[in-house]
């Protein structure tokens, strides 16, 4: 009898330290991703004698000050090419990756399903860029042109907390900031511009901006709730 409970007792242990190395791998996964995926896509322009403009966003009474998006809202006449490249929302852990990814108009989006549950992503009927993916299987991805500047929200059909946004911008002049809030603008044409912040919880911010060739420039903002 007593030899039962000890073979019992060794496997609930096993079994409890199997999902708990278990679980940990998909932590570790999912930093990875967040760590890995980019949440800027924009063409490469040549500009020459560029400045730059740096600085901080302070979101207020949200968790933290990531996830904004700082861009000029026009440079020039604001046409320039789609980007090539692609730009990635997974779903992992039944989570979107990134929150928000900003894109330049023209650009792709592909959207891996990298759980083991079905997804069906989907953009909201009133959204300007209205799509519904269907649902896919594990390991799948479908692709999403983003031809309009605007915000588009990110929803999935079969699980109603998952939630993100693509930020589709005009020009390739903006930035996503970190969790401390800091951003940088690369590559900016010499010019006087209107700096404005995006974020989806919060009232949105403008500076001018002065940028200077070869130098750089700072801009800070400070967000509070909409009201
Ligand atoms: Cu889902």
């Amino acid at each position: 009898m007593k030899r039962t409970y000890l073979a019992v007792f060794a496997f609930v242990v096993v079994v409890l330290f199997t999902a708990n190395l278990k679980a940990e791998d998909q932590q570790e996964q999912l930093q990875a991703a967040i760590a890995g995926l980019k949440t800027e896509i924009r063409s490469d322009v040549t500009v020459e004698n560029p400045g730059t403009i740096t600085g901080t966003v302070k979101c207020r009474r949200v968790r933290h000050s990531g996830d904004a998006v700082v861009y000029i809202e026009k440079v020039g006449d604001n046409k320039y090419d789609a980007p090539v490249e692609h730009g990635v929302v997974d779903q992992m852990n039944l989570i979107f990756i990134p929150h928000v990814l900003a894109v330049q108009k023209g650009a792709t989006v592909d959207f891996p399903n990298s759980d083991e549950v079905r997804h069906n992503v989907f953009s909201p009927p009133d959204c300007c860029n209205q799509f519904n993916l269907g649902t896919y299987d594990a390991g799948a991805s479908k692709p999403v042109n983003f031809d309009k500047s605007c915000e588009v929200p990110l929803l999935c059909n079969v699980h109603a907390e998952m939630s993100a946004f693509v930020v589709v911008l005009d020009n390739p002049y903006f930035g996503v900031t970190a969790k401390d809030g800091s951003f940088t603008i690369n590559n900016v044409p010499p010019g006087t511009y209107k700096l404005k912040t995006w974020h989806e919880k919060l009232r949105s911010e403008e500076h001018e901006v002065k940028v200077e060739g070869g130098k750089t420039v700072e801009a800070d903002f400070e967000l509070k709730k909409r009201k």
